[in-house]
């Protein structure tokens, strides 16, 4: 498989060496030029193993114009101590991506996911609302200026839960209200002006993403209704082989957005496959193919980042009995797949159409 990998890699990279626009050749076979090219951010996520892992960070280095870290920002995480934030992970990243030209994209300020252990389930309005706005200030007002992108709510919406707008039933949401979400933009936009804010979700791009879809477009319409400070939508795109998407959906989501001003970014790609099929990798690449063929024709379109880079790391293989898939553009030992051509093929696509698009 390394062989024809290569070959493919080589053939892939000398087209992108013949882009007209921004590629020059004196630039390494990369997506980041591409990405340049297109008009796009390519990013990734990240983590600890950045610093240990040596040619993991030379294909970030070659092939990202953006990081995110994974979970090293999550309110969880940073607090796991307690309540006293740890502003280390902060500033490692951004010393990182300062000194090699990525943007940032900071992920997550409001999950329900990443809860500290010690935030309080009783906790009533006042006391919530200054937890909630206490950390998204200190951890927005800690990077100012230096962070290009936050996700400041992620995964607010869930139709299953019954709630007539569609939000999903949290502890914010109990605690403080449906006004929960428009808080920490709020708070977000008042602790650093010049930071894009972005409300992130899942499911948006899948055939069963209907409701979903509609939900976060009534949630969206709402905060520009009222003023409040939102810059655009992550489409998470976990993608499953055998799980369809909506295309046409996809596309008409997009264009809403964009009528209200607002950007969509593909924000954790990856294509979960049982790698129990003849030739999952290339199973795997032609779901990039596809997916990024409809995703590359979206004009507000800002942004592809994949959920980590290499087979190595990625939070798909640490589910009990997903330790062969091979979800990511890299294999294990950093080569590059034909997903990582599926890319670089939509990337190229869009750096050709992309005065057309946005013109
Ligand atoms: O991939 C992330 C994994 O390493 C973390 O343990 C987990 C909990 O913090 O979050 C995973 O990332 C999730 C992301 O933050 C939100 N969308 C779903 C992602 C996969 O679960």
């Amino acid at each position: 498989m390394g062989q024809i990998n290569r070959r493919s890699f080589l053939a892939v990279s000398a087209a992108a060496l013949t882009l007209p626009d921004h590629a020059s050749s004196t630039e390494l076979p990369a997506l980041g030029p591409l990405a340049r090219a297109a008009g796009l951010e390519f990013g990734s996520a990240v983590g600890p193993w950045l610093w240990r892992e040596a040619d993991f960070r030379a294909a970030v280095l070659r092939d990202c114009t953006a990081i995110v870290p994974e979970y090293e920002w999550k309110w969880d995480y940073l607090t796991r101590a307690g309540r006293r934030t740890d502003l280390e992970p902060i500033r490692r990243y951004l010393a990182f991506a300062e000194k090699n030209g990525l943007a940032l994209r900071g992920h997550t300020l409001v999950w329900h996911g990443a809860m500290p252990h010690w935030y309080p389930a009783a906790a009533d309005r006042q006391e919530a609302l200054t937890l909630m706005t206490g950390h998204v200030t200190d951890l927005v007002g800690s990077a100012r200026g230096r962070v290009r992108r936050w996700d400041v709510v992620n995964e607010a919406i869930e139709p299953a839960d019954g709630e007539p707008d569609g939000l999903r039933r949290t502890p914010l949401l109990a605690q403080i209200g449906r006004d929960y979400i428009e808080i920490a933009f709020r708070a977000a936009a008042a602790a650093d002006p010049t930071a894009r804010l972005v409300y992130n979700d899942y499911g948006l791009g899948a055939s069963w993403g209907a409701a979903r879809r509609d939900a976060v477009l009534r949630l969206v319409e709402h905060l520009v209704e009222r003023g409040a400070p939102i810059h655009g939508v992550g489409v998470q795109s976990h993608l499953a082989a055998g799980d369809g998407y909506d295309g046409d959906g996809l596309a008409v989501f997009a264009a809403r957005l964009r009528e209200m001003g607002l950007e969509i970014l593909v924000s954790e790609l990856d294509v979960s496959d049982t790698a129990r099929r003849g030739a999952p990798d290339r199973e795997v690449a032609a779901i990039y193919a596809h997916y990024l063929a409809t995703v590359v024709e979206i004009p507000n379109l800002t942004a592809i980042h994949t959920w980590g880079l290499s087979d190595r790391h990625s939070w798909i293989r640490a589910k009990a009995g997903a330790e062969n898939e091979r979800p990511l553009p890299y294999d294990r030992a950093m080569r590059p797949k034909p997903a990582w051509e599926a890319i670089a093929g939509a990337l190229r696509r869009r750096a050709a159409e992309h005065g057309r698009l946005t013109s």
